[in-house]
C-alpha cells in the first residue's frame, strides 16, 4: 500500500472562495482533485464537465481525478482531456466493454481506474486487475454528497487489498468514495484504502474553516 493520497470532492467546494481553496490545498500538498461528472442518466443529478476541468488545470498544478459517473464513457473520455499524472475513473456498471474503456483512458498517458458501485462485486474487477491502476469503491450510491456509508465497504476494501497483495500489485491504488468522515478515515485505511475522496463529511465540513479541516485529517492516517 502507498503513501496515502487525499482527494477533495470538488463538487462540495464553496465556488465563491475557489481561489482561496486552491491556495490552501497546495499550501497543505493535497494530491489530487475529485470532479464528480454526472449525466442525470447513470446517476440522477448532474454535475461538473469538460470546461470545470480545463479552467481548474489552469488556475492550478493539482493533479484531477475525475469521476466519470456517466453512461457510456469510452465514447466521452477524450473530451475531458486527460493529462499524464491524473486519474480517470469509469464504473462497471456504466459500460458494456470495462477493460476498453480503461485501456482508453491509459492510451491517454492518465492512470485508470474501474469504479465499483456499493452492490458490484469485486469479482466485476477481478480479471482486469492487472490492466489497470486500482479500484474505486464507491462507499454509498453515486450522485450526491452527504450520505452515510454503507459499513460493508470495510469488508470489499480489505479483501481488493489481500487481493492485490497476493497477486503482487505494486502501486495499485484502492480509492474510497463516500461518507470518507474523519470517524471512518482511520478503518478506511486499515482497510487497505489509500486514495481518500474526501466531501462534507471531511474537508468540507461545515463545523471547521477549510484549514482546520485539512488538519484534521491529515493528524488522523
Ligand atoms: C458521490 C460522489 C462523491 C461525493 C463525495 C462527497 O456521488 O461520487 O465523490 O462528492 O462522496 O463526500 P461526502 O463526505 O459528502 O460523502
Ligand atoms: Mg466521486
Amino acid at each position: 500500500m502507498g503513501k496515502i493520497k487525499l482527494s477533495p470532492s470538488m463538487m462540495c467546494a464553496d465556488i465563491a472562495k475557489l481561489k482561496e481553496t486552491l491556495s490552501l490545498f497546495e499550501k497543505y500538498e493535497i494530491d489530487y482533485m475529485h470532479i464528480d461528472v454526472m449525466d442525470g442518466v447513470f446517476v440522477p443529478n448532474i454535475m461538473l464537465g469538460t470546461d470545470y476541468c480545463r479552467r481548474l488545470r489552469d488556475l492550478t498544478d493539482i493533479p484531477l481525478d475525475i469521476h466519470l459517473i456517466i453512461v457510456d464513457p469510452e465514447t466521452k473520455i477524450a473530451w475531458f482531456d486527460p493529462k499524464p499524472g491524473e486519474y480517470v475513473s469509469v464504473h462497471a456498471e456504466s459500460t458494456k466493454h470495462l477493460h476498453r474503456a480503461t485501456q482508453t483512458i491509459k492510451a491517454t498517458g492518465a492512470k485508470a481506474l474501474a469504479a465499483l458501485n456499493p452492490s458490484t462485486p469485486l469479482s466485476a474487477v477481478e480479471y482486469i486487475l492487472e490492466d489497470i491502476d486500482g479500484v474505486l469503491i464507491m462507499s454509498v450510491n453515486p450522485g450526491f454528497a452527504g450520505q452515510k456509508i454503507i459499513p460493508e465497504t470495510l469488508r470489499k476494501i480489505s479483501e481488493l487489498r489481500a487481493i492485490a497483495d497476493e497477486r503482487g500489485l505494486k502501486d495499485f491504488v484502492i480509492q474510497v468514495d463516500g461518507n470518507v468522515s474523519f470517524d471512518y478515515i482511520k478503518p478506511l485505511v486499515d482497510a487497505g484504502a489509500d486514495f481518500l475522496v474526501l466531501g462534507t463529511s471531511s474537508i468540507f465540513t461545515k463545523e471547521l474553516t477549510l484549514e482546520e479541516a485539512i488538519l484534521k485529517t491529515k493528524e488522523l492516517y
